[in-house]
């Protein structure tokens, strides 16, 4: 089965690098096709995919169109059982479910104070209360899984959580400061494809 995957600039854009990450961390062939976010082709590109209005977007064999990087995670990790996209003790698999929600509906105020742009890094941000609410969650969420499981990565081996988690750790590395554990963390998913 070959997939095609339309997404954005992986710098700019966290959903598309998060699309991406689905296939790329877990040896899923794929098609990558690329349509340019902010431009004024994008949406006529998103369309001609079959799409919604954004990206990602996954057409399956099927003649299905994934419009969304959570319909993308839950019908890879059901078709590629042995490929290790979640983990397979169960409690865990149900935590890096419940990650994998969080980052997909939550951390609004950190999203939107802190935009996709892996191409340079800040001097001196200084996180809002909210801002700073959303980091101490963050820290706490992958300061459990990482106790839980050891690390590196946040079930130990790669998972659809660090996927989700990547493109969030790897942007806020370049604005504040971190424990330390979380620091290496953002190392550990530095290092991944
Ligand atoms: N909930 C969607 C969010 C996707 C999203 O917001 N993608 C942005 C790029 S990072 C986009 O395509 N924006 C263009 C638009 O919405 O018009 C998902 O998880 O896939």
């Amino acid at each position: 089965m070959t997939y095609r995957l339309l997404i954005g600039q992986r710098s700019y854009s966290s959903w598309s690098l998060r699309g991406y990450l689905c296939f790329a961390m877990f040896d899923i062939p794929v098609i990558l096709e690329e349509a340019v976010i902010y431009s004024p082709e994008f949406a006529s590109q998103v369309s001609a995919f079959g799409g919604g209005s954004s990206v990602p977007a996954v057409a399956t064999e099927d003649g299905v169109i994934l419009r969304d990087s959570l319909s993308i995670a839950w019908h890879l990790s059901e078709t590629f059982p042995r490929n290790g996209l979640l983990p397979q003790d169960v409690a865990a698999r149900a935590e890096a479910q419940n990650l994998i929600a969080e980052m997909h509906s939550g951390f609004g105020a950190l999203r939107s104070a802190c935009p996709m742009n892996l191409r340079t890094a800040w001097i001196g941000f200084v996180p809002s209360d909210a801002v700073m609410a959303d980091l101490l969650r963050l820290e706490a969420r992958l300061g459990a899984a990482l106790i839980k499981s050891g690390g590196p990565l946040l079930f130990g081996a790669p998972t659809l959580a660090d996927a989700f988690y990547a493109p969030v750790a790897i942007r806020i590395s370049a604005m504040v400061c971190q424990s330390v554990r979380v620091a290496a963390y953002v190392n550990a998913i530095s290092r991944c494809q």
